[in-house]
């Protein structure tokens, strides 16, 4: 018996499905306050009296609580406590499967400490006060305890409230925890992570939609991760109540931190997502621009705004249906009379090259006239109360029931219901009010019981992962209806390990120049949480932005993985085309770079998804050495190659700009900066300062009006010089299918050269795909010589040009091995 409430009294395999409306007045009874019980004390771990062995694992006792070590990998170590010595079973939503890779571990004992050693990592456990600190191989420590771990009784619910102290150093800083809309930065803030549907939030307003309780913390160059994986509602400290501690706890469940170790940040970010999974490759379509509107309706509407993008040249691959779509709400239906032939519609938008994409909230509609209820109903679906009172709540359909999305049986039930949409011809899907949201109350009350995937358990333990449940039923069916095409879904919820089932954006921003600075910041942090698909409203959803906002987004968004623009249905019309010239003249120009930069993104996504590597990097992962640097949140990388300096301030012509140590060049001028300084550059509203690194390869697509638009004769080959080596990445597949798990896809890579009067590029190419095209049209931008002679794999080739600035353009085969451009 473990030492948790037992909660399995609790669930009735043979539940009686009681009437809909009779307990409305009992409800109200069950809302009084529960009167709680006064102080519990805390009680941290005494002294270690014996551990004991099993294979990586080790259990140190102190007569009463245990504490498990687990070695993961040589770099990733798990920490469990059980306050009464049982631990709960090991479930987690978070972790994906992966190979342990270890290379050995060996325990040894000191006088006043055992000792626990990969090649990488020591993790210390102090024999009088079982402090647990980590080293690194040179002994050297990364984090420590600061006070020994401790609990308390939860006498209401049962279980522990649990809690761990980390030494914080005047040195130290903090980053990750997903969506939080403050500083980069986390030093000095207080966090708490519990989903919440907060319509129009405030900078610093905490909490948000996600819960990613894992930060990073950065000591003198070094970085090491903390992953707490306790879906409770979870409280974070970074220095703020002693500026020498960092601390977390969480209202139940099982204190369960995993260690990981760096040293640089970007390797904490690739073992983090290591252990909770990446998004697997988008649908290439999914990486082009997103129209998006609360709503878009009816069909002739929907129609027209699809045709203007055509008509206007405006590239665009998908469009959304927001609620109004549904018959009352109801999810899985249509409105027959704004969307009098739904089949028709979504033909035709495909014809002109469109996605769509549609809104599924979770609230089912209380009517026993309505399909999804009566099944929902008939098979004991929804969610019920402590009492076995079903949770019911108001949301847009009015009275709704909720999907136990914790149920694997519900979530299977769950994907087969997006049969009727897959076959009209939807193409994606949005989950939103996942958090979940309620109306009134905000969200679930604590007693609401969830399956969890048969280890059960209250709203409290449920509440953080229910919308990350739910997006993932909705991809795994949709990964079934859809056979062998890639799904696409966007949700708002969300739990460490949702970027497997999902992308995301960050929920209801506002259209305003403080949001636009919030937008950058968000999808950095979520980048670095292991977030790398995610996106922000272009344009803020509530309010209204001018011309000059609206574009500044725009530039902003063509950078960030996922681009979509947004906006709440009381608002002025949001296309790009909405606010007159110059601004829809400057919107085509940088959603046409989005199109021109497909291949380079989708690269960027194959290294994250392959690899590990976030998409979008902050400037302190590349140069954490650099102090000034841990505070610069306003500019950031796209991939590895490109740097992006957004325009955050109105009526700006020019902005300060950070380049990193080494060599760039400005995406539009090629004018050539040698780094580790700041430049002032202009940038008037018709551009913004963007940097490619010496020695970078970027492939460019030509421009389409949507992916797949027609098969393009060339691909792009832009190259810049660099007088050292570099490499840069192509990766191309089908777009659309999972063929490049059966390794039908091309990693190509560049190895590029420069000296004294030669420039050199290899390519070496790995897998089995072949792409249509068969020409690389190539300009090599800052050779530093006049160039005379130009060999493709031993060959002279006699055509090329050179302008007046020295820009050396001239094509190839596809298959070159080796190119050496000579003065
Ligand atoms: O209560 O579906 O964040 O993107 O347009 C509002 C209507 C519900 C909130 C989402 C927003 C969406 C809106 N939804």
């Amino acid at each position: 018996m473990d030492n948790y409430t037992d909660l399995s009294n609790m669930i009735d395999p043979e539940l009686k499905v009681s009437d809909q409306n009779d307990h409305i007045e009992e409800e109200k009874f069950l809302n009084n306050p529960i009167v709680t019980v006064g102080p519990v004390t805390k009680q941290y771990l005494k002294s270690v009296k014996n551990y004991v062995t099993d294979g990586n694992r080790f259990v140190f006792s102190d007569g009463s609580s245990k504490v498990q070590i687990s070695v993961i990998s040589d770099e990733i170590i798990r920490v469990r406590m059980a306050p009464q010595g049982t631990f709960l079973a090991d479930f987690s939503y978070a972790l994906q499967e992966f190979a342990h890779e270890i290379t050995s571990v060996v325990i040894k004992e000191t006088p006043h400490e055992y000792l626990i050693s990969t090649p990488k990592v020591t993790c210390s456990i102090a024999k009088e006060t079982f402090l647990i600190s980590f080293l690194d191989e040179k002994g050297r420590v990364m984090n420590e305890d600061a006070r020994p771990m401790h609990y308390e009784e939860n006498v209401q619910f049962g279980g522990y409230y649990v809690y761990c102290s980390k030494v914080c150093t005047d040195t130290e800083d903090f980053y990750a925890m997903g969506d939080k809309p403050t500083e980069f930065n986390l030093r000095g803030k207080r966090l708490v992570l519990w989903n919440t549907d907060t319509y129009a939030f405030a900078k610093n307003q905490d909490p948000l939609y996600r819960s990613i309780p894992f930060y990073i913390g950065l000591n003198e160059g070094r970085s090491y991760g903390i992953f707490s994986d306790n879906t409770f509602k979870t409280h974070y400290d970074f220095a703020v109540e002693r500026k020498d501690r960092t601390s977390f706890w969480s209202d139940g469940g099982e204190l369960n931190y995993y260690y990981i170790h760096g040293p640089q940040m970007i390797d904490v970010v690739k073992r983090y997502s290591h252990l909770t999974g990446t998004h697997a490759m988008p649908p290439m379509w999914a990486l082009g621009f997103h129209q998006c509107r609360w709503s878009y309706y009816p069909d002739q509407k929907v129609k027209s705004i699809a045709r203007t993008f055509r008509e206007k040249k405006i590239p665009c691959d998908a469009i959304y249906l927001d609620i109004d779509y549904m018959n009352g709400y109801r999810c899985f239906t249509w409105n027959n009379t704004y969307f009098p032939n739904p089949k028709q519609m979504l033909d035709g938008l495909q014809d002109i090259g469109f996605k769509t994409v549609v809104i599924i909230d979770p609230g089912i509609k209380v009517d026993d006239n309505y399909w999804v209820f009566k099944e929902g109903k008939a098979n004991n679906y929804f969610c019920r109360r402590c009492d076995d009172y079903f949770m019911e709540g108001n949301v847009w359909p009015g009275r709704c029931q909720f999907p136990d999305f914790t149920n694997p049986k519900v979530r299977t039930w769950w994907g087969g219901l997006f049969k009727e949409l897959v076959e009209t011809g939807v193409d994606g899907v949005w989950n939103d009010m996942n958090e979940p949201a309620v109306f009134g109350s905000g969200s679930f009350p604590d007693d609401v019981r969830h399956n969890f995937d048969h280890h059960r358990g209250s709203h409290r333990k449920a509440h953080n992962v229910y919308g990350m449940q739910m997006v993932r039923a909705t991809y795994e069916g949709l990964s079934k209806l859809q056979k062998n095409k890639r799904p696409f879904t966007i949700t708002r919820a969300g739990y460490s390990g949702v970027q497997r089932y999902s992308s995301v954006w960050t929920g209801d921003n506002v259209a305003s120049w403080e949001h636009l600075k919030l937008a950058n910041i968000m999808c950095q942090r979520l980048s670095i949480s292991g977030i790398s698909f995610c996106g922000t409203d272009i344009g803020g959803f509530t309010g209204e932005p001018d011309g000059e906002l609206f574009t500044r987004w725009i530039q902003l968004g063509v950078f960030t993985p996922l681009m979509r623009a947004h906006s709440a249905g009381d608002t002025r019309e949001r296309e790009p085309w909405s606010f007159g010239e110059p601004y829809e003249t400057i919107c085509r120009k940088f959603i046409e770079l989005r199109y021109k930069l497909l291949p380079y993104l989708y690269s960027a996504f194959w290294q994250h998804h392959k690899y590990h590597l976030p998409v979008v990097r902050p400037v302190v992962m590349l140069e954490p050495e650099i102090h000034i640097n841990h505070y610069r949140e306003d500019e950031f990388t796209f991939g590895e190659k490109i740097l992006v300096c957004p325009i955050l301030e109105a009526g700006a012509v020019n902005r300060k700009v950070y380049l990193p140590n080494g060599t760039w060049y400005n995406y539009w001028t090629q004018q050539k900066y040698k780094g580790g300084k700041e430049f002032v550059i202009s940038s008037p509203l018709d551009s913004m300062p963007i940097f490619v690194k010496a020695g970078s390869v970027i492939p460019e697509a030509p421009v389409m009006q949507y992916v797949g638009e027609f098969e393009p004769e060339v691909m792009f080959l832009k190259t810049w010089y660099t007088d050292k080596e570099a490499t840069s990445l192509l990766y191309e597949d089908h777009g659309d299918t999972f063929a490049y798990k059966q390794d039908i896809y091309l990693e190509k890579t560049f190895r590029v050269k420069g000296s004294n009067g030669s420039f050199t590029m290899e390519q070496k190419m790995e897998g089995l795909y072949t792409p249509r095209y068969e020409k690389y049209q190539h300009t090599i931008y800052g050779l530093p010589f006049k160039v005379r002679h130009i060999e493709v794999d031993g060959v002279e080739i006699k055509r090329f040009a050179i302008d007046e600035q020295g820009v050396l353009e001239f094509s190839s085969t596809k298959k070159f091995k080796k190119i050496e451009v000579l003065a």
